[in-house]
């Protein structure tokens, strides 16, 4: 069984993160970060491609070393510095550094002027209110790390929706391959595109005599048969991701689908509708009294329920059963409805392709525009860019722009917003831009009232068009700033603003409620990926995924227009 690249990629996460806790230089934990993103992005598994003789360090930002790592990585599961750092750092600093709100940085702080090494040792520390007292750090904080320990303390791990993906389609292909499957769907959180899953639910219809079972068990990439039976057996994947496995009739599969994708909350609905007709509703169907009156597929439970099918990203009990009833059910927004890319970096800052590549690889999606976002220079250790460099890319990209052929290359700029609220940019460089997204890289713990007046002061420049990744959170590593979002969305709408939901599958920033609540107050959002490279452009669809659960439309999306329809709604004057 090859390592996946989403195993590959956690590793040089892992090794970034102890060398951050050691003290190590910026720029190298940023190379191993970058290159955890490369991989986890790539569109082939880097284990296959080495297998078939392809030199990884021709991979951008992967050097002779990085690529020996990963050879080490295929072969043995792990690579000697990892091991080695692993030997050194205390396991439990490990630990803390994964708490949302600490981080590597912060854990090196409370190993050194506190002696702390473990999670047990961190909360007697915040007991005792001595964290609270380090540089930085303050009572907020203290709460926070109490809260986040008591959460972890009481929880399984939950899995990113595209670390997940990584494990789950070829698993789905190999059970689909087993001779009698006849029919074999993920259900649950998966199904319904939830940003983190906590253990996969498969559907199957078989033949009686298909070894399913057992193939399903003896697949390379389980660690452990948890139980295994005729109808139901559960496994825990090589990362500890757990599946389980239901065998049915083809008579019962779309209840079994409606059923086992949830939510609950939806199904509980949905139970009281057939409840109230005087009927039941399990996954094995629809009974009046012992007669299975709809089962075979979803759309007929849902129309003998008196509602109409709908995609499962609506299936959280948020509204979806009272506008089904009404006939109102949204049209939700589409991969192929996207046009183009607003938001992506060069090699101009932390990007690792050139911005010609960017631009070949965006047409080659289907893209008819592509903004070149590049850092600005108060993001120093993104390479970001000061006006002099600005202007010099901004030459480069219009000479480009005359060399392409169907596909428009915009200017742009991530812009930093500075602690108070002014952007990192003159205004005279970024009037030369086609549009700017301007984002919070730094100072995400002010408290709520700053920060949302800080948001609010830089959406007073006249050059601001799209807040990129609007909370600034990394899925379970980092929390969110302490936005009032409703007031920012008043504040966007109001000046002619815009934000993002952000696509990389550790962001997916604006989370689903967000995205819904920017619809419900008329403020359209860009879906952007963000990419660092050109694979990273593929992360689109997480963020498509996203906006479907916030109930987004083609039209509540920027980036569904053309380039002209687009300009004008940016242009702010
Ligand atoms: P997860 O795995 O935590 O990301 O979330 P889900 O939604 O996949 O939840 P899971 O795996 O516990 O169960 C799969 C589906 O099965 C769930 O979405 C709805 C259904 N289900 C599970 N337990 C119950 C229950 O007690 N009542 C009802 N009505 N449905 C349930
Ligand atoms: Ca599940
Ligand atoms: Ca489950
Ligand atoms: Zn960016």
């Amino acid at each position: 069984m090859p390592v996946a690249n989403a195993e590959i990629a956690e590793l040089f996460e892992r090794y970034a993160a102890l060398l951050e806790i050691e003290g190590a230089n910026a720029f190298r934990v940023r190379a191993y970060r970058n290159a955890a993103r490369t991989i986890e992005n790539l569109p082939q598994s880097a284990a296959g491609m080495l297998d078939e003789g392809a030199d990884l360090s021709e991979l951008p930002g992967i050097g002779e070393d990085l690529a020996g790592k990963i050879a080490a990585i295929v072969e043995s599961g792990g690579f000697e510095e990892l091991d080695a750092l692993e030997g050194e750092v205390p396991e439990g600093l490990a630990a803390m550094s994964d708490l949302p709100g600490l981080g590597p940085k912060r854990t090196a702080q409370l190993h050194r002027e506190l002696g702390v090494d473990d999670l047990d040792d961190l909360r007697a520390a915040a007991e005792a209110g001595e964290v609270r007292a380090l540089d930085g750090f303050g009572r907020t904080l203290e709460q926070t790390i109490l809260d986040a320990i008591a959460r972890r303390a009481g929880q399984e791990k939950r899995f990113r929706l595209a670390t997940a993906e990584q494990l789950a389609e070829p698993l789905l292909a190999h059970l689909r391959d087993v001779e009698g499957v006849e029919q074999a769907e993920i259900a649950g959180s998966y199904r319904r595109r939830k940003e983190t899953v906590g253990d996969l639910d498969i559907l199957v219809v078989a033949r009686e005599d298909s070894p399913v079972m057992d193939r399903f068990a003896g697949y390379d990439d389980v660690d452990e048969v948890v139980s295994q039976g005729e109808t139901r057996s559960t496994v825990r994947l090589r990362n500890g991701l757990q599946v389980d496995l239901r065998v049915m009739e083809a008579a019962a599969y779309g209840a079994a689908l409606h059923y086992f994708t949830g939510s609950k909350a939806h199904n509980i609905r949905t139970r009281r509708i057939a409840v109230d007709k005087g009927w039941k509703l399990n996954e094995y169907g629809l009974f009046e009294d012992d007669e299975r009156i709809a089962g075979r597929d979803e759309a007929e439970v849902y129309e003998a329920l008196g509602l109409v099918w709908m995609p499962p990203e609506l299936r959280e009990d948020r509204g979806e059963i009272e506008a089904a009833e009404r006939g109102e059910l949204p049209e939700l927004v589409t991969l192929d409805a996207i046009r183009g890319d607003l938001h992506c970096h060069t090699t101009w800052s932390d990007g690792r392709d050139t911005a010609r590549a960017m631009a070949e690889a965006a047409k080659a999606r289907g893209y008819t525009y592509l903004a070149v976002t590049d850092h600005s220079r108060h993001s120093r250790v993104a390479g970001g860019l000061d006006p002099d460099r600005l202007a010099e890319q901004i030459d480069e990209v219009d000479r480009l722009a005359d060399e392409l052929d169907g596909i428009r290359l915009l200017k742009g700029s991530e812009v930093d917003i500075l602690e108070d609220g002014s952007l990192d940019l003159p205004d005279d460089i970024l009037a030369r831009l086609d549009l700017r997204v301007c984002s919070l890289h730094d100072k995400l713990d002010l408290p709520q009232a700053k920060q949302t007046e800080r948001v609010i002061r830089a959406m007073d420049n006249r050059w601001f068009n799209i807040l990129a990744h609007p909370t600034g959170r990394l899925i379970d590593k980092r929390e969110p700033a302490a936005l009032d979002m409703e007031t920012v969305l008043a504040a966007a709408r109001e000046r002619g603003c815009f934000l993002e939901i952000n696509a990389q599958p550790e962001r997916l920033d604006l989370k689903d409620t967000h995205a819904r609540m920017a619809k419900e107050m008329g403020v359209k959002l860009a879906i952007s990926t963000d990419a660092h490279g050109t694979s990273g452009l593929a992360a689109m669809r997480f963020g498509i995924d996203q906006a479907r659960r916030g109930w987004l439309g083609p039209d509540d999306v920027l980036n569904t227009r053309s380039w002209r329809d687009l300009a004008e709604l940016l242009d702010r004057s």
